[in-house]
């Protein structure tokens, strides 16, 4: 590869190995423009290479710097590094152009990667647990597991930044099935305190079903003796509503192996009543943003709707992020089996949440008295 990429540059500049399969070229002053030379580097590449009666097809991918005169080797190689991965994320066989402005952010998601890579190694990322409660008398039901990052004490980096980060990373593996034995465990801790819950949820990224780690792990777990069926995973519905047969296989097999499925905010997608009856799962989980319109005609309509569809397919449907009492009046109302949300309890670790559910004094700090009277019959 070193002799294709001298010849490609020429006497333009010159080529160095620099680790197993990454090479450095520096260009001569005034010899080529970026786009010249990035072009070259990877029309290197273009010719398969033949070994014996095999042929194999590479592909590079490149970044490129424009250096001043103030900058440092290590900084120009880093940045090199940064331009090369996002040539490597826009796909293969491009280049990219380091941009300076872009630096401080790579920086940042550079340092980013590297505690997150060690926090999922290390177990530092916990499980927080929000109680789910039955829509009629607010009785505990279930438990979600939350993934909460803290890399130091007093800094929290949210879910919704690390957890896309974590499965391109490829790190989804390892802190789903964390996820799954802090889930796990909680069920133990309620059980053992007095408080069995029927369910414990658990997310899941559609990435899980690429390999066999999810479904080992939970193999193991049902050996183990552990309630696999208590566990409910869920998965938002953009990733399971375009009716992919292999999707659904590997969800058929999730549920073979015991646990159920829910979708996860329900409503802020497609929201596709029509695919809910051919989605392998138990449970629908109704998006805060839907729940919040409840109080208007038009959003009790589309709640109706949803319950209507999802009973007629014997499916459980559960509100998320119930923040109001009439919220939860409502839901209760068209007909909502399960609720959760900051009105009931916020995210909170187990022992917090074991105290919680156990203390024989407990209170959801609202006042029931404040729950409305039925509005009226569900529609339908
Ligand atoms: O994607 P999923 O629905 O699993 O995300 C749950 C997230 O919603 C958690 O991060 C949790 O902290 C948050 N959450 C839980 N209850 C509420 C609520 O009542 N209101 C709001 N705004 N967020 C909530
Ligand atoms: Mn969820």
């Amino acid at each position: 590869s070193a002799d294709r990429l001298t010849a490609a540059i020429g006497s333009a500049g010159t080529v160095g190995r620099f680790g197993g399969d990454e090479f450095v070229v520096v260009a001569r002053p005034g010899s080529l423009a970026p786009d010249d030379l990035a072009e070259r580097c990877l029309g290197a590449f273009e010719a398969p290479v033949r070994s014996g009666d095999r042929v194999w097809q590479m592909s590079a991918s490149v970044g490129v710097v424009v250096i001043d005169d103030q900058a440092s080797s290590g900084d120009v190689l880093r940045d090199a590094d940064t331009a090369m991965y996002e040539a490597k994320r826009a796909g293969r066989n491009t280049w990219r152009l380091f941009d300076p402005a872009a630096r401080d952010s790579a920086v940042v998601r550079l340092h980013l990667e590297q505690s997150l890579r060690h926090a999922v190694s290390d177990g530092q990322i916990a499980a927080w647990f929000q109680p789910l409660v039955k829509a009629s008398d607010w009785s505990v039901f279930g438990i979600e597991a939350l993934a909460r990052w803290c890399p130091t004490p007093g800094e929290f980096v949210p879910p919704d930044r690390f957890i896309p980060l974590a499965a391109e990373l490829g790190l989804h593996d390892a802190l789903g099935c964390q996820m799954v034995d802090f889930g796990m465990e909680a069920a133990r801790a309620l059980t053992a305190a007095g408080c069995p819950v029927s369910m414990v949820s658990v997310n899941m990224s559609p990435v899980q079903l690429q390999t066999e780690a999810l479904f080992e792990h939970l193999d193991a777990l049902r050996r183990g003796g552990h309630p696999v069926d208590q566990l409910c995973l869920e998965m938002t519905e953009e990733h399971i509503v375009d009716d992919n047969e292999w999707t659904n296989a590997q969800l058929a097999r999730l549920l073979r192996a015991g646990v159920s499925l829910a979708v996860d905010d329900f409503g802020t997608g497609y929201s596709s009543l029509a695919a809910l009856h051919r989605l392998p799962v138990q449970m629908i989980k109704i998006d805060r943003g839907l729940v919040a319109q409840g109080h208007t005609a038009a959003g009790r309509a589309v709640l109706t709707a949803a319950v209507a569809v999802a009973r007629a397919y014997g499916l459980t449907v559960i509100g998320e992020g119930v923040e109001t009492v009439l919220e939860a009046a409502v839901l209760r109302d068209v007909g909502v089996d399960v609720l959760q949300g900051y009105l009931f309890a916020r995210p909170a670790p187990l022992d917090d949440l074991v105290q919680r559910l156990t203390s024989v004094d407990w209170s959801w700090d609202v006042d029931r008295s404040e729950l409305p009277a039925p509005i009226g019959p569900p529609i339908g």
